[in-house]
Order: C-alpha cells, then sequence, then structure tokens
C-alpha cells in the first residue's frame, strides 16, 4: 500500500498555492499518495477526523506568522495521535527554532527539495535549509486534489500562479530581505514561459478559467522574460490577467514599453503598494523612496492603458498619526484608482520594521498577540505628534535616502525612556540627538480607534470630493455619532456642500433604480440612512441589496462589526465588479 500524506493549510478564498504545488510534488514521489485539508478560522477538527480515518504516515503544516500559535497545538496534538509532522512555509522560514519544538522536520524556505527527501526516507531530523533551494523547479501543481475536496475554491473563475520568486527590494515590514539575506543576496527565480503555458493549458481544461492572477512578488521584472511571455500568453492562453508590480517598474521609457507589453500580453489590472501619503513615513519608516508626484505618475500611466489598478498602503505605522493617514487618503483621492485596499501595519519580528519598533518601544511582544488578519486594530503604542519630533532628528542626520538600510537612522537609533511618556532619542554611542512622546493609554486608544475606522471606510471616502476633509470630519464624530447614520449624516452634508442638490437627489433616485424600488423613500434603513455610501461602486444597488440581505446593520451587531463586515463585502464587490471586472456592471452612480 502506498504511504499517505496529509497536507494542511489555512483556509482562504485565494487558494493555496504553495500547497497546489507541493501536492504536485507528492504526485511525482512513487509509493506516495496526497490529501490536504484547508482549516477554516481554527477549526482543526476536520483533519483530526482525517488523521484518524485515512492513518497518513506524515502530517504536513504550511505555517504564517499570526496563526502559529493553533497550529503548533495542532501539530502537538497530531505528534500524540503518533503521527510525525513536518512545518514548512513563511513561519517555518522565519522561526525555524520556534518551529522546531512542534515538529519531527523543519523546512525552512523553498519546499520541493526537502519534502522529497523526507518522504523518500533521506532527510535528517529537524531543521532543513538549503541555500540553493530557491532555484529548485516549480512542479506541475496538483489542483485536483485540492479542488475535489473544496470545489468552491476550483469554480472560481480566477486562478492563481506564480512566475517568480524574489524580490529586490527592502521594505521594512516585509520577510522578502530577510529571505535574500538568508539566501546570500537577491536572485529572480524565473519558472520558464512554457512551464506557466502548460499549467495554464491544464486548468483551461478541466476547470473554469476566465483571469489569471500572478502572485509574484513584482511580475515582468526580468524584461527578456517578459517579451517571451507577452508573445506566448496571449497567442497560446489569451485569459486576461492581473499582476503585482512595483511602481519602479513604470518609470522611463522602458517601464511605458513594460506597461505596453503587460497591456499586449492580456493584462487587464495592476496591484501595487503606495503604502503612505507622507513622504517622510515611505522614505524613512518604510523604505519606500519614492517622491509623490512620481507615485501619481505611474499610477497614471497604467490607468491611461485601460488597466485597472489597485493601490495599497498601510495605516498606523510608527510615527504615523491621523494627519498623515489622511494625507494618504488624500494621495490615493487625487490617483482615483479602482480600488484601494487599506490594512493596519502588523510589526512582524525579524524584519526592520520589528527592529523599529523595538528600538523606539512600540512594541516589546513577540509576535504572539499578532492576529493573522491585516485589518485589526493597531498593537502599537504611538508617539504625540506623529513624524514631528523625529523627521528633523533623522533630517539633521544626512544620511542619504539612497544609504542601504544598515545605514538608516531608524534601524540605528533608539528611545530611551526619561520620565513617563518622555523619551530621548539617542545615537548608537548613546548620544542624545534628541526627544520624542509617547501618546497616554487615551491619546494612544484614540489614534488606535481612528485608523481603524479610517481603514474601515478607506475604500468609499477615497472616492468622494475632498476626501481629507471628509476623512476629518467622519473621524471627529463624537462616540454617540459614531454610528452608520452619523456617517451617512456627515458624508450627505459634505457632498452637499459641493454637489448640486439635484444631483444628489438624482443619485439616491438611481440607487433606489438599481434596487427595483418605485421610489428613494422605499429605500430599508440601512440605505437610506447612508445611500451615498452604495453611489462611489459600480453596481452600487447589487451592494446595497446584500447589505440589506445579509442583514450586515442587524441591531445586535455593533458599528464596528456592522462596519468591518461591509468593508469585507466591499472588498469582494470591488475585486469582482471593479479590478477583474469578472461580469460586467454598471458604473458607480455617482460618476454617471
Ligand atoms: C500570495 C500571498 C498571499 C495571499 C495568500 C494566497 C494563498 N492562499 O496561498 C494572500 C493575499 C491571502 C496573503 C495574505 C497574507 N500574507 Co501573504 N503572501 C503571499 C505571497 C505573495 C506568495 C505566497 C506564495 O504562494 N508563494 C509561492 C509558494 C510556492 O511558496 P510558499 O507558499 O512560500 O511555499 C513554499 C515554501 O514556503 C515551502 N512550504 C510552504 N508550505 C509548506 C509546507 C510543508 C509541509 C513544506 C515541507 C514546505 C512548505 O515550500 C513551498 C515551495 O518552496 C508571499 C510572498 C512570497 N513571495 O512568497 C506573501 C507572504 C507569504 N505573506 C505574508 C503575510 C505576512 C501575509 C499576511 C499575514 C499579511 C498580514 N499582514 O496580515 C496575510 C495572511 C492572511 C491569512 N490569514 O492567511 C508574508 C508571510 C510572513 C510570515 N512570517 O508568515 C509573506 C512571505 C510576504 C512577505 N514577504 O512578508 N498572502
Ligand atoms: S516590494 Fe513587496 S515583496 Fe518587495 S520588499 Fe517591498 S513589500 Fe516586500
Amino acid at each position: 500500500m502506498d504511504k499517505r500524506i496529509v497536507l494542511v493549510a489555512r483556509y482562504y478564498s485565494i487558494e493555496p498555492l504553495g500547497i497546489l504545488y507541493l501536492a504536485g510534488l507528492v504526485r511525482q514521489i512513487k509509493g506516495w499518495e496526497c490529501k490536504v485539508v484547508l482549516v477554516n478560522e481554527f477549526d482543526f477538527e476536520p483533519l483530526y477526523q482525517t488523521v484518524r480515518d485515512w492513518k497518513p504516515d506524515i502530517v504536513g503544516f504550511q505555517i504564517w506568522t499570526g496563526y502559529h500559535l493553533q497550529a503548533f497545538r495542532a501539530c502537538d496534538a497530531v505528534r500524540l495521535m503518533g503521527v510525525p509532522v513536518v512545518i514548512g512555509g513563511p513561519h517555518a522560514t522565519y522561526f525555524d527554532k520556534e518551529c522546531a519544538h512542534h515538529a519531527d522536520w523543519v523546512v525552512k524556505g523553498s519546499g520541493f527539495g526537502a519534502l522529497a527527501k523526507i518522504l523518500q526516507g533521506s532527510m535528517p531530523r529537524v531543521i532543513h535549509f538549503d541555500k540553493k533551494g530557491r532555484e529548485d523547479p516549480f512542479p506541475p501543481p496538483d489542483r485536483d486534489i485540492v479542488y475535489r475536496a473544496y470545489p468552491e475554491i476550483g469554480a472560481s473563475p480566477i486562478k492563481s500562479m506564480f512566475a517568480s520568486v524574489g524580490c529586490p527590494f527592502t521594505c521594512t515590514y516585509c520577510y522578502a530581505p530577510a529571505f535574500n539575506e538568508m539566501h546570500g543576496g537577491f536572485k529572480l527565480t524565473m519558472r520558464p514561459v512554457e512551464g506557466l503555458i502548460n499549467e495554464a493549458r491544464a486548468i483551461q481544461e478541466h476547470w473554469p478559467l476566465q483571469m489569471v492572477y500572478f502572485q509574484d512578488d513584482i511580475f515582468g521584472y526580468d524584461r527578456k522574460w517578459l517579451e517571451e511571455f507577452a508573445q506566448r500568453w496571449k497567442r497560446e492562453i489569451g485569459v486576461p490577467f492581473h499582476c503585482q508590480i512595483r511602481l519602479e517598474l513604470t518609470r522611463h521609457d522602458v517601464g511605458d514599453r513594460r506597461l505596453d507589453l503587460f497591456r499586449e500580453a492580456g493584462c487587464t489590472g495592476i496591484s501595487l503598494a503606495i503604502e503612505s501619503g507622507n513622504a517622510f513615513l515611505r522614505d524613512r519608516v518604510l523604505f519606500r523612496h519614492m517622491p509623490g508626484h512620481l507615485i501619481e505618475e505611474g499610477c497614471k500611466k497604467i490607468m491611461d492603458r485601460g488597466m485597472t489598478l489597485r493601490t495599497e498602503q498601510i495605516l498606523a505605522v510608527p510615527f504615523s498619526n491621523t494627519e498623515t493617514d489622511l494625507a494618504t487618503l488624500a494621495l490615493n483621492s487625487r490617483i482615483n484608482p479602482t480600488m484601494v485596499w487599506t490594512s493596519i501595519l502588523a510589526p512582524y519580528g525579524g524584519t526592520d520594521m520589528g527592529t523599529i519598533v523595538s528600538n523606539f518601544g512600540f512594541y516589546t511582544g513577540n509576535n504572539d498577540d499578532l492576529s493573522e488578519k491585516f485589518f485589526d486594530r493597531s498593537i502599537l503604542r504611538h508617539p504625540a505628534g506623529g513624524p514631528r519630533d523625529i523627521e528633523p532628528i533623522v533630517e539633521k542626520l544626512g544620511v542619504p535616502l539612497s544609504a542601504p538600510p544598515h545605514k538608516q537612522p531608524l534601524l540605528l537609533l533608539r528611545a530611551v525612556r526619561v520620565a513617563g511618556s518622555i523619551f530621548d532619542v539617542v545615537d548608537e554611542k548613546g548620544d542624545k540627538l534628541g526627544t520624542i512622546e509617547h501618546l497616554d493609554d487615551r491619546g494612544n486608544d484614540r489614534y488606535c480607534t481612528d485608523s481603524v475606522r479610517l481603514q474601515r471606510l478607506f475604500i468609499p471616502l477615497a472616492k468622494m470630493p475632498n476626501a481629507e476633509e471628509l476623512g476629518r470630519k467622519i473621524l471627529n464624530l463624537g462616540e454617540e455619532e459614531w454610528k452608520w447614520e452619523g456617517i451617512g449624516r456627515e458624508i450627505t452634508a459634505h457632498l452637499s456642500t459641493m454637489i448640486p442638490e439635484t444631483e444628489l437627489q438624482r443619485r439616491v433616485h438611481v440607487l433606489a433604480d438599481e434596487m427595483h424600488l418605485s421610489s428613494p423613500e422605499e429605500l430599508p434603513e440601512p440605505i437610506a440612512q447612508n445611500p451615498h455610501y452604495f453611489c462611489v461602486f459600480p453596481e452600487g444597488g447589487k451592494l446595497a441589496q446584500k447589505v440589506v440581505d445579509e442583514g450586515v446593520f442587524s441591531p445586535s451587531h455593533s458599528t464596528a462589526e456592522s462596519l468591518d463586515e461591509l468593508g469585507t463585502m466591499s472588498r469582494r464587490h470591488l475585486f469582482h465588479y471593479g479590478l477583474y471586472r469578472i461580469e460586467a456592471g454598471r458604473e458607480p452612480i455617482a460618476r454617471s
């Protein structure tokens, strides 16, 4: 009888890419068969049931930071059931020693070669790392194994693929720099175009495929590869695709040519990160050096070519405050992308951001308190005045923006408490360069609340005129007024100062019409309380109807819960009708 392995990953609306390829590898190894279990929320019972019924010889976990504690408990439980465990994935890559307490093997970095060795019985325990692993060829994925067990994932018209591994940039909050360092430097590993064509063909033969999402950190970085890809993809696959790039790739003539190639190949949309509308935060905190006008120029180039655009940003980063977050909103409002996607910073240990938050006493935890989501309240202690006090200290040092990360001031300076919430900022020699103040509990709580409230409303706000001002007004609503109805009143009042009443009334009429109602008077309560929220979405009436049908504003929900749910729903709606245009839909009412 064949030996058996169960691969376990987190259930997510996006297919578990790493697992698909690893399952493909298992299929190539003689004498082994594989099952995949995707864990919904933290319910590991289906996994335990599979272990009891199917009696695997090994269970392999893919673990990400943020869900590691729950996953570790499951690893321990599986081992107690007598089955050896292998842990791989990002948490194993960056926290291998911690993982080793819960596994028989830990695979740091690429898993293809390592898993093959484990299954062939030639891998010593416990931690394994192959510096050359990132060059391992991708096996053809076994999608069937996942799509059969989770038909809704297979039924999705969007499938994810990977064309390259690697990123040369050095954003502080990201693990890509640590990945490069452990491998001895940056190297882009490209998959041959032939392999991608074959993979896409295999999908087309068996499952729906309206769009491919290339999950690469930076798609199309290598121009020569892109030239070949553009020709062959269009001719041999002909399926539109969405990809992720850095704004730097849009610059100069070579950037123009790259975007033209994207378009020719069938690229219909691009996601890219802006992260902040504040230059100091971009340059010195996030290590993403790019002037605001170049950001706007790059985004324009993409949209001028008819591609949809999703910008990404992070709120509540170290040295941010409500004003810098509102500047991020203002920048997005000027760019006017198809969709904005906004998260709250998670300060991962082992990244440069982990060092910065620790240097300044903004975070003392060990990541066990991190949520596995990117939309939760900030867990940082923030300084008073945002960048106000630190910016002059840093600028005075005169370190060029182009200096490598290890020479950047925020990695070298430290804050030393002198009294209460006052801290001296000292250099490596301990010399004092200035002072910063931490917010007190109340002030910090207020900022964390403001940033998460802004995050929840970022999508509609970015589409409204004078967004920054409106954002400020909404955040200034008192606790009593912070209700869906109060937010709606503020939005309507703001729009009334800029848009003729007749136009606002027309919009509400069209919204009612899109909801198949004969007049605005018939709009159900949550929609009537804030109709202009929905007027900025394509197919806004459909979104409003969904909100009603799913009881998003039912009295049993708090405002925070309702807005959280509405935020998720709004993002999904925009993916469908805006970013990917999987189905043609009506333009937003506010635009017509
Ligand atoms: C696509 C992607 C997503 C997709 C997920 C798609 C999916 N379901 O797979 C989405 C958008 C949902 C996502 C979300 C998040 N992501 Co993400 N994401 C990625 C990205 C860009 C690609 C991952 C991928 O598929 N790689 C390709 C496959 C082949 O590689 P892989 O999965 O790593 O698997 C390889 C090895 O790790 C190993 N391996 C993996 N599992 C196993 C298991 C076993 C048993 C073995 C032996 C080996 C093994 O073998 C594989 C082949 O080499 C990576 C960055 C990157 N370039 O890898 C970030 C990355 C994985 N994400 C990251 C983060 C932080 C997140 C978030 C937590 C963000 C946040 N702040 O909240 C959320 C988590 C959401 C959640 N709750 O699940 C970090 C992870 C850091 C960490 N320490 O965990 C990464 C590394 C980004 C970064 N550079 O910092 N992400
Ligand atoms: S560009 Fe993306 S993948 Fe590269 S370092 Fe920055 S966040 Fe990480």
